[in-house]
């Protein structure tokens, strides 16, 4: 499976650094941050130690229960917790695990490998931020188990029962602290694609993940397997799902050199845009490193070998550049190193140099074979890199034009643009309403100073599904980038931008989420630093508006409007209006409900790094080319799409 079957393992090899009262005083420290997602994290943390026991090659299967009350258990059916005293400090391996920080031959060489955790630092963190926990393991006929409560040992380890010889394994049972995590609840949809891109990467793996606070009519808990004999091929299969493949094959190729194991398998499928998620040890690197760099040297020095030897390039045509080869490719690149070093301010870029030639030969090496033995999908990928070195050229001529114009120009603002007489872009706002006539009602609501109002007419093109030329002869998006101020991808300059607000209001329908979608797609691919920086807004006009007796109630979801209606007191003299859209408010109503500063409310778009890959996805699955599959996703998630925390 991999290169890292453990050396013979005891007691004695785990390191010890310090106590754990330094993790209850800084949680955020040790899992980032006590948020939703630290919560969470608490359970990568547990499972990441399962996993490594499969990459050992002793475990097939993990169970993962979020239990009725929130609190989770994480089963096993590897060897089990080593039991045995460990010399220095005197006390079972068991117990150092989970009450000394950073043990467990993490650190220490030998003994355990790491798969995950950015953090890496275990289940002693675990341990010490939760009300209690829990182990029970299985090994060596006896099922030992052991109390914590906030990281401090209940009983000593004891034997509780006995059981088979044959049966292994080790059960973790966990109740994070409410008085350390803002939110204790789980969120099933989280731990799932997180889980799932585990067992993606951990081919053979199989994992389960059940809720019990959901039971269906047969009194079974919502349950979901994730079980990839293919892997990382499969990953690419999945992320290519809703896309049209240029080919049918999914290419794989794996190989160690230098002491690093590589995995990589891409697809092209017919879109535009590159799709490359890169691991680490099964931890993610959302700015890639030096694996992703040896991935792409790879891939561009043998095309163009390719196409050169064979004629598809040539004497006098110019190089494809990379950026033409990966036009509309899907790929995972997954390596593993016995010592990851992670660079940069987050920490989330691989620094290991001996992982760039590894990954470089191994894949220039495999995907040269493959190239003669499947000359038909060679051509294919030639050829759709050299249409994408053509548009490239057209785009460059056509951003040059769009360069000049506007210079000569000095700033030539829309036509559409009720610009804000405030010149202070801290102070100024942007809406981008779709729809003329709400346009109208918006203009006419607005704070003038500090409002400017930008129309756009129905849908804006699908960026996921048009060039570059293309995508800058859009009307829609050449208002929007003009009056942005910033220009975009290598022009772009956020020091230019106009407003520190950029408001999309759109109607708070289905096609209302799939227009706000659509906006949210343009800027994430060609202004992201507006998402990074928090100056992405949308708007949330209310769904609901209740008269009673002269007064007004407006609701901005079901449940607040039952809530409104049990306030008032439900009887005939309750009159309710559903807003099917904006347009349906006059302008009193818009400024009072969705734009007043002093009033409505606006959900900030967050871009973080960890979610960034995630983003991705999401956004890929809702702009694929398939137009049923979307349209499902849209409806499903309509609601979530409103309440975007991406
Ligand atoms: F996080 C944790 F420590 F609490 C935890 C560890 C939680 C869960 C659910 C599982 C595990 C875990 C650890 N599963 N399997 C193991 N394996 C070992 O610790 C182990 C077993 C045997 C040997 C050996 O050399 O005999 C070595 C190791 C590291």
């Amino acid at each position: 499976m991999s290169n890292t079957k453990t050396e013979e393992y005891g007691a004695d090899q785990i390191q010890i650094l310090e106590g754990l009262e330094a993790v209850r005083k800084r949680p955020g420290m040790y899992i980032g941050s006590t948020s939703s997602r630290g919560l969470h994290h608490l359970v990568y943390e547990i499972v990441d130690n399962s996993v490594d026991e499969a990459l050992a090659g002793f475990c097939s299967e993990i169970d993962v229960t979020i239990n009725e009350d929130n609190s989770i258990t994480v089963i096993d059916n590897g060897r089990g917790i080593p039991t045995d005293i460990n010399h220095k400090t005197g006390k079972p391996a068991v117990e150092v695990v989970f009450t000394i920080l950073h043990a467990g031959g993490k650190f220490g060489g030998g003994g355990y490998k790491v798969s995950g955790g950015l953090h890496g630092v275990g289940a002693s963190v675990v341990n010490a931020l939760s009300n209690w926990l829990e182990v029970q393991i299985y090994r060596d006929g006896h099922i030992y188990k052991q109390r914590y409560e906030r990281g401090k040992v209940m009983n000593d380890l004891q034997i509780i029962g006995d059981c088979p010889i044959e049966k292994t394994g080790t059960r973790v049972d966990f109740m994070p602290d409410d008085t350390i995590f803002e939110d204790t609840v789980y969120d099933y949809d989280i731990l799932k694609t997180r889980l799932r891109e585990t067992a993606f990467l951990t081919k053979g793996l199989k994992i389960n993940l059940h809720d019990a606070r959901e039971i269906d009519e047969n009194g079974n808990m919502r349950s979901k397997t994730f079980h990839y004999e293919g892997g990382i091929k499969e990953f690419v299969v999945y992320l290519n799902k809703s896309k049209t493949p240029l080919y049918t094959d999914v290419l794989y190729f794996e190989g160690t050199k230098n002491n690093v194991y590589v995995e990589v398998a891409f697809q092209h499928n017919d879109s535009y845009t590159e799709n490359i998620a890169s691991f680490v040890n099964n931890i993610t690197t959302p700015e890639g490193g030096t694996h992703l760099v040896g991935f792409r040297n790879a891939i561009t020095k043998t095309f163009n070998d390719y196409a050169r030897n064979n004629k598809i390039l040539k004497d006098n045509d110019q190089n494809l550049s990379g950026e033409d080869i990966r036009e509309g490719l899907t790929a995972i690149i997954s390596i593993k190193v016995e010592e990851p070093q992670f660079e940069g301010q987050t920490k989330q870029k691989l620094g290991n140099s001996e992982a760039r030639g590894a990954v470089e030969s191994i894949v220039a090496e495999q995907l040269t074979y493959y190239l003669e033995q499947n000359p038909s999908v060679a051509k294919l990928i030639c050829e759709k890199s050299i249409l994408a070195q053509r548009a490239r050229d057209a785009a460059r001529k056509a951003r040059d034009l769009t360069r000049r114009k506007s210079a000569l120009d000095g700033l030539a603002l829309p036509g559409k643009l009720a610009d804000c007489s405030d010149k202070n872009p801290e102070k100024c706002e942007i809406f981008i309403v779709e729809g003329d006539s709400a346009g109208g009602s918006a203009k006419t609501a607005r704070s003038r100073a500090t409002q400017a109002i930008l129309p756009l007419r129905g849908k804006i093109l699908n960026v996921e599904k048009a060039r570059l030329d293309k995508i800058l002869a859009n009307a829609e998006i050449r208002s929007m980038i003009t009056a942005f101020g910033t220009g975009i991808s290598d022009d772009f300059d956020i020091e230019k931008l106009r407003y520190h607000k950029i408001i999309i209001m759109t109607d708070a329908d289905v096609d209302g989420a799939h227009i706000a979608t659509l906006m949210l797609t343009f800027l994430y691919r060609f202004m992201p630093e507006l998402i990074k920086n928090g100056y992405v807004y949308l708007a949330q006009p209310p769904l609901y508006k209740l008269e009673k007796n002269k007064k007004v109630w407006y609701a901005y979801s079901d449940e607040e409007l039952a809530q409104i209606i049990e306030q008032v007191g439900r009887d005939q003299n309750n009159k309710i209006q559903r807003y099917k859209g904006l347009g349906e408010m006059d302008a009193e109503q818009l400024w009072e409900t969705t734009m007043d500063p002093e009033r409505r409310i606006l959900l900030q778009v967050n871009m973080d790094e960890e979610s960034e890959s995630e983003l991705d996805l999401t956004f890929t699955t809702l702009m694929g080319d398939k137009v049923e599959p979307r349209r499902d996703f849209i409806e499903e998630n309509a609601k979530y799409v409103k309440n975007l925390d991406i």
